[in-house]
């Protein structure tokens, strides 16, 4: 079977809308829409900025450094102290369920960074906090033929994938503050992992489960062509041309 060729339309953010959307830009680059009209053309597309965008394509407007709230899903279900569950599981010799409470009463490490979205919006110095992902594999006692670390979300289709080496790094997170407090829902609380070196696909929103395999499962987006290293500046993160 062929390798998937990514379409230039399969970028972190779904094709949803994007003529749409890529129409609306255009006219409001020609002058032909002013800006109120763009953005509630934008708004009625894609819902309120900031809220969703599927496409990615709201980063190019002059919107400011805010953050997009991405989800390839149409939501995930809200959980809370209540009934919120960290599983980890796979190549461990023991499997942990951590609840909302057993992270919050973990060591926490502070992180300020930029977070930045391979469709090219930045956010500068955000702060974060949260629980070392490297303390949560001590505890569950990764095997010696373990490889690799898988990520998946209560959103029921997002996954993502760290080699171990990546994933013991000190600034990769299972954060539950973002910003200015909790980890919100629109931001995949009340827990998301956090990988400030890569860019922004690789931090899976509504995380609950952290699995140990013996290699690395390829996540939504590198199923779609993007990199497993998706380090900011060094590439892409696609392992082929973005623009072909
Ligand atoms: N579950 C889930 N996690 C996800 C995504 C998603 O669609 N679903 N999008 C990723 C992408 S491409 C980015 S840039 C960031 C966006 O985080 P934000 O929604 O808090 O801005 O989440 C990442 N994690
Ligand atoms: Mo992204």
């Amino acid at each position: 079977m062929p390798a998937e060729k990514p379409s230039a339309q399969d970028r972190p953010g779904a094709p949803v809308g994007r003529r749409v959307v890529l129409g609306l830009l255009a006219a409001g680059a020609a002058g032909v829409l002013g800006g109120a009209q763009l953005q509630k053309g934008l708004e009625a597309v894609l819902g309120p900025i900031g809220i969703r965008d599927p496409t990615g394509l709201v980063g190019l407007l002059p919107v400011g450094n805010t953050f997009r709230f991405y989800s390839v899903t149409s939501g995930a279900p809200k959980r809370d102290a209540s009934n919120y569950r960290l599983d980890i599981t796979g190549l461990v010799d023991n499997k942990r369920t951590h609840t909302l409470a057993d992270l919050q009463a973990m060591p926490q490490t502070n992180l300020v960074r930029d977070f930045q979205c391979v469709t090219g919006w930045r956010v500068p110095e955000v702060h974060w906090s949260g629980v070392r992902l490297s303390d949560l594999l001590d505890d569950a006692g990764v095997n010696s033929a373990a490889t690799a670390v898988r990520f998946t979300s209560f959103d029921g289709t997002y996954s993502e994938s760290l080699t171990l080496a990546q994933a013991r790094r000190a600034d990769v997170l299972v954060a539950l503050e973002m910003i200015d407090g909790p980890v919100t829902h629109n931001h995949g609380g009340p827990v998301r992992l956090y990988v400030a070196p890569m860019y922004g696909y690789k931090s899976c929103k509504w995380l609950s489960g952290i699995e140990l395999t013996s290699e690395v499962v390829p996540g939504y987006w590198e199923h779609r062509g993007y990199s497993i290293d998706g380090w900011v500046g060094q590439s892409n993160g696609r392992n082929d041309d973005p623009t072909s």
